[in-house]
């Protein structure tokens, strides 16, 4: 990681999403992240400027919803994947303490040497038990090939779910299997957004320290508190806001602030 930062000059105005992608280009070389998981980047980069990279209040909305979910789970579980394990890896593990939550690796391109490295990361980052290589017996229905596997004591068991950068069918299935599912997502449309409970937009590297907090301020709170911050969240009023949000940054971009962007990125 070292030698990337120092082949990036800091004073590059993309710094901090040059140093992102060459954090997964990393983890592609060390086996970690598919090459799929590449273009999903490409294609999350792609929302992440147009929500401005920066959390939006809806999102904020989300995580306040997700953060009270999990802390009302009986057996909440963390999945992670490749792209997750590079970008947030080590909040992931903070969250799962602070939340006392299980982590599962949980793969849509399955292999058990990938499953290994990825576990092997997440302890390097503090995780003492990570559900999801050799245990991932139990089949999500409907899901045929490997990427349905699960572990008995992981996600088969949870009643909540976190995950992100998931894909649709995944989300569904185990909605159909009664577990509430909350996504991090940056694309407000993508069948994954659209099927859970409660949907982040917003990028992973933001979505879960800012979860870490929330969950840290919630967590005294009573469950009557907790319900009721659940009871009061609409999922599709938030995406229609997180929309809205887009649509207007848009607009207003088109119609004032060009010449100002364009000012901003040194012309
Ligand atoms: O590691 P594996 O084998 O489990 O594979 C992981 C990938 C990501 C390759 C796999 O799940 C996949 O193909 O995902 P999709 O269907 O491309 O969906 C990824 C979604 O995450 C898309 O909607 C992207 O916009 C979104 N996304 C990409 N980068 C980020 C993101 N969302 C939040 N934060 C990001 N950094």
């Amino acid at each position: 990681m070292e030698e990337i930062e120092h082949s990036i000059p800091r004073s590059h105005p993309r710094y901090h999403s040059l140093i992102t992608r060459e954090r997964l280009v990393k983890g592609f070389y060390e086996g970690i992240v598919v090459p799929q998981g590449l273009i999903a980047h490409g294609r999350g980069e792609c929302f992440d400027y147009l929500i401005g990279e920066k959390t939006i209040p809806p999102a904020r909305k989300a995580i306040r919803a997700a953060a009270a979910l999990l802390l009302l789970a009986r057996y909440p579980v963390i999945s992670v994947n490749g792209n997750t394990a590079v970008l947030a890896g080590k909040d992931i593990v903070e969250l799962a303490k602070v939340l006392g939550a299980a982590i599962e690796v949980n793969l849509f391109y399955r292999t058990r040497e990938r499953a290994v490295k990825i576990a092997k990361l997440l302890k390097m980052y503090g995780a003492e038990k990570v559900y999801g290589v050799d245990d991932a017996t139990m089949r999500i229905p409907g899901l045929e090939h490997p990427r349905g596997l699960v572990s008995p004591n992981g996600i088969w068991k949870a009643d909540v779910v976190l995950v992100a950068l998931e894909d649709g069918d995944r989300t569904q299935a185990l909605r159909k299997l009664g577990k509430k599912v909350i996504a991090i997502d940056l694309n407000p449309l993508s069948r994954t957004a659209l099927s859970a409970d409660i949907t982040i937009v917003d990028n992973v590297i933001r979505a879960v320290p800012l979860l870490v907090e929330e969950v840290k301020k919630l967590k005294n709170m009573d469950k009557i508190q907790l319900q009721q911050i659940i009871s009061s969240y609409n999922n599709l009023e938030v995406l229609r806001e997180t929309l809205n949000y887009i649509f207007d940054r848009l607009k207003s971009l088109a119609e004032n602030n060009l010449k100002q962007l364009v000012k901003e990125v040194g012309v």
